[in-house]
């Protein structure tokens, strides 16, 4: 469920970037950081354990424009890859609006992405969610390299749902802000519906039939200023935090949300 805020009209939407380590979930992020302007985009939170080897997340917010009166952000996250780390996955997962699968093309990868993949599903039932009602994008990454699972094998190993799947390159940026504007395309109008369906119900008690609370408004991910780097340049600037606990992340993850929102 979307986290908006009525009184600054403010709306955030959570978009996970999920899949195994090293598939380059934070590569995605930190190209959409590098190329964005400032206006466009909040500061890059990067999460770790006390050990500085342990990710739980990254989180970047992006502006998504207006949905009605509403000032709307995109809270990009990742999960963290590593097999032991089931726990922060789940807790990430929580309340998201739209995923983003980001695969390892290489064939050796083939068992690391499908056991991630089925833990996703695994975890998003957790939360009483089918994955075929979860706004959802495929991204093929690294198909710079050679020895890649064919795009019509990963199709029929993965999208049995016929979800959007994009082609990508995410080191050298190719690829990467168009699977997040075909998530946006899915999540956006969703929102809209669940939201303002909600208000509808406690506005004018179900007078109104649901089919009038969706608008018509598109989503602009504004790219105002593109700025040009090499490959491995990176103009970052990485904020992070420690954490102690899971109890932590969990705090830490409402904060964010609600920091944002106020
Ligand atoms: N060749 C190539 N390497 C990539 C690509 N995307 C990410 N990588 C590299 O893969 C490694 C892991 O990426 P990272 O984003 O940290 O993975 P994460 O664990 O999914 O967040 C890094 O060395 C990236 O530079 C790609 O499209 N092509
Ligand atoms: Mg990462």
């Amino acid at each position: 469920m979307p986290n908006i805020n009525y009184v600054t009209k403010s709306l955030a939407i959570k978009i996970i970037y999920y899949g195994p380590g090293l598939s380059g979930k934070t590569t995605n992020l930190r190209y959409i950081y590098n190329h964005l302007n400032k206006d466009s985009r909040g500061e890059f939170l990067c999460l770790e354990t006390p050990s500085e080897r342990t990710l739980f997340f990254d989180l970047l917010p992006v502006k998504a424009g207006m949905i009605r009166e509403f000032e709307t952000h995109f809270h990009l996250m990742t999960v963290p890859g590593q097999v032991f780390l089931e726990a922060s996955r789940k807790s990430v997962l929580k309340g998201a609006d739209g995923i983003v699968f980001v695969a390892d093309s290489q064939v050796p990868l083939l068992d690391a992405n499908l056991e991630n993949f089925s833990g996703l599903k695994k975890n998003l039932l957790h939360n009483d969610i089918d994955i075929n009602l979860m706004p959802l994008v495929f991204q093929y990454n690294k198909r710079d390299l050679e020895d890649l699972i064919p795009v019509d094998a990963f199709n029929r190993l993965f999208n049995s749902m016929d979800a959007p799947f994009v082609e990508s390159s995410a080191l050298y940026g190719k690829g990467v802000f168009e699977t997040l504007s075909e998530i946006a395309k899915q999540v956006v109008p969703r929102v809209k519906e669940k939201i303002f369906w909600e208000r509808i119900k406690t506005d004018v008690n179900n007078v109104m039939k649901r089919k009038f609370a969706v608008t018509k408004e598109q989503i602009i991910i504004k790219r105002e200023k593109t700025v040009t780097l090499e490959p491995g340049e990176d103009q970052l600037q990485m904020k992070k935090i420690k954490f102690m606990s899971q109890e932590d992340v969990d705090m830490e993850i409402a904060k964010l949300q609600q920091d944002f929102l106020d």
